[in-house]
């Protein structure tokens, strides 16, 4: 191995862990099968009917990203904000050594180097990820550039570093578990002076997958406001005119707002058609053009199973059809996966993802709310040629939006680059049952960053605000909510891949081809622009009177870092409805 860094970051690692065996995986087919092989023989997989696809199940305390045991280590408690957990990095470093002191012990330590991003992009990150978890290696396998391809472009630089550990060591003949882990012990850690996370006890998902959220959002978000550039939680789509025009969109959304089928929408509008480029993270840079260009830092998905189906997501459905790794889905009695939502009727029997026999009439789910599919994003029928452009596809539009059952409309337009920051900063949404908590209670997620911004949110939105300069070329930013109900509690817009007709309208306002109307929420579609039903567009001032009024409550929770643009659109939303 050439780069010293690493070699002597192995060397430190393994004498802190003590694993049994160290390797240093290269991403080959061959490495891939044996792994794939022993986590069959360690029944942590059961090999599937669908081609190269497995089923893992996980321990039932170990199911989802633990946001209460996510802290961010900044040096300064002020840097982390309100919205992160924070603890002295000195205090937690040493909290964390001790943790992983042997906690390898009677393990492989595999040391994953990966690539973030096309792997011929200058906006590519290398990092490494020390982990011993083969589950996750796979996983990593399909989500990131791995071994020798990220080795080689590393070079002799320094990386990001990650270090993982299911925090289950193995006593000599003791035998191990399906799904290793230590739930009462799990911490996920960032130092972001340092460009480390410290991950212990979880082997699920953004726990485990450090290259995903921990690295792709939290510490890389630090890294775009050091470097000038955005990490942002957002899906990537191109969308092409019947006359062969293409424009790209990102999108944020909080978690339950259909982010997978919008990034992967079968458009219902003849001629129109929208391609994939991500469904969860976006790195933008400028280019040197001014326009804003973004790429896709991860290769696959790490989907949510429950609700896709063929009716909602067709391209999904596809995409998990081979070479897929199935995490707390229910099994059929053929061999196949199931979950609640893919079918119209159950199975009559299935396996459910606890690993006991399940029928309709069972109390509990089969799938696991949060059970996941790892699926390559190449082989979604949808994906976009330009998927590994390295210098990113140019962005004309940016949406934000939430779920809401009354007072957004449809779909509005920013009246500036600050009020579009502002309407990302406002971004609230109703929990689902998908949730833990409270179904249908109000939750403020901006940017749809909450659990991810590696730093204060303040400062986050000051970064945005920053971006408007003359010189550049702004995408444009839109609002949509999809979730409208009448007095019945029916959906009124119908959504799925009737959203294009929204992306159409979007598109026209780009080029300034159709009017709107401009009030103090954006501009909104001229009458008669969706032929649909007007509550789409109604704006309640009593509504707005109150949203503008938790908003205040919610901002001013950011003190003094709240920076004065996003304070000045405030002030004018109060002052339009403050007369009610
Ligand atoms: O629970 C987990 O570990 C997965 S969370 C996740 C996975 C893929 C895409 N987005 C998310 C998210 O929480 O935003
Ligand atoms: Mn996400």
């Amino acid at each position: 191995m050439k780069n010293q860094y690493l070699k002597n970051w192995i060397e430190e690692m393994t004498a802190l862990c003590q694993p049994e065996e160290v390797h240093l995986v290269d991403g080959s087919d061959e490495e891939n099968d044996r792994l794939i092989q022993l986590l069959i023989k360690k029944n942590t997989f059961i090999k599937l009917k669908r081609p190269n696809c497995y089923l893992a199940r996980s321990n039932v305390e170990d199911v989802a990203r633990v946001e209460d045991r996510t802290f961010i280590c900044s040096e300064s408690e002020r840097d982390a904000g309100p919205t992160n957990n924070w603890r002295a990095p000195a205090e937690m470093k040493e909290q964390m050594l001790k943790l992983f002191r042997g906690s390898m012990r009677g393990r492989t330590m595999y040391v994953v180097p990966y690539c973030m991003g096309p792997i011929d992009s200058p906006w590519s990150k290398i990092a490494v990820e020390i982990t011993d978890s083969p589950y996750v290696v796979v996983n990593m396998r399909i989500m990131a550039r791995i071994g020798d391809q990220a080795l080689k472009k590393l070079g002799a630089d320094a990386f990001i570093k990650c270090l993982h550990s299911v925090g289950m060591p193995l006593q000599v003949g003791q035998s191990d578990v399906t799904w290793p882990c230590n739930p009462k012990e799990t911490y996920i850690v960032h130092f972001p002076e340092k460009q480390e996370v410290w991950s212990f006890g979880s082997g699920y998902g953004g726990n485990a997958l450090l290259n995903k959220k921990c690295f792709a959002l939290r510490l890389a978000s630090v890294m775009g406001r050091e470097e000038g550039w955005l990490a942002e939680h957002m899906l990537i789509i191109g969308l092409t005119n019947p006359e062969g025009v293409k424009k790209y969109f990102t999108a944020s959304f909080p978690s339950a707002c259909g982010k997978t089928n919008l990034a992967m929408l079968t458009s219902q509008l003849p001629g129109w058609k929208v391609e994939c480029v991500g469904d969860d993270i976006a790195w933008m840079h400028w280019g040197k053009d001014g326009k804003l260009y973004a790429i896709n830092p991860e290769a696959g998905f790490f989907g949510v199973a429950p609700g896709t189906s063929l009716k909602s997501n067709p391209s999904a459905m596809k995409t998990i059809e081979k070479n897929t790794i199935f995490t707390n889905v229910a099994l059929t009695d053929d061999g196949d996966v199931w979950w609640e939502g893919m079918t119209d009727q159950p199975p009559e029997h299935l396996i459910s993802w606890k690993g006991v026999d399940w029928t309709p009439s069972s109390q509990e789910k089969a799938a696991h709310p949060n059970s996941r599919f790892t699926a390559p994003v190449s082989q979604c029928p949808a994906l976009d040629p330009d998927f590994v452009a390295p210098l990113g596809v140019p962005i004309s539009g940016i949406i934000f939006g939430g779920r809401r059952s009354h007072t957004m409309p449809l779909v509005r337009q920013a009246l500036s680059w600050q009020h579009g920051v502002f309407l990302g900063a406002s971004m609230t949404s109703e929990t689902t049952a998908a949730a833990k908590g409270e179904v249908g209670k109000l939750r403020h997620d901006p940017f749809a960053m909450l659990p991810f911004c590696g730093y204060h949110m303040g400062d986050y939105f000051a970064h945005w605000l920053a971006q408007d300069t003359s010189s550049r070329t702004m995408p444009e930013i839109f609002y949509v909510n999809w979730f409208l109900k009448d007095e019945n509690g029916k959906f009124i817009w119908p959504g799925y891949g009737e959203n294009v007709r929204v992306l159409k309208w979007m598109c026209e306002r780009i080029d300034s081809t159709v009017p709107a109307m401009q009030t103090a929420v954006g501009y909104l579609p001229t009458p008669g622009t969706f032929s649909d039903d007007e509550k789409l567009f109604q704006i309640d001032p009593a509504a707005w009177k109150e949203e503008a009024k938790d908003l205040e409550t919610y901002l001013a929770t950011f003190g003094n870092k709240l920076p004065k643009g996003i304070d000045e659109e405030l002030m004018k939303l109060k002052k339009s409805f403050s007369k009610i």
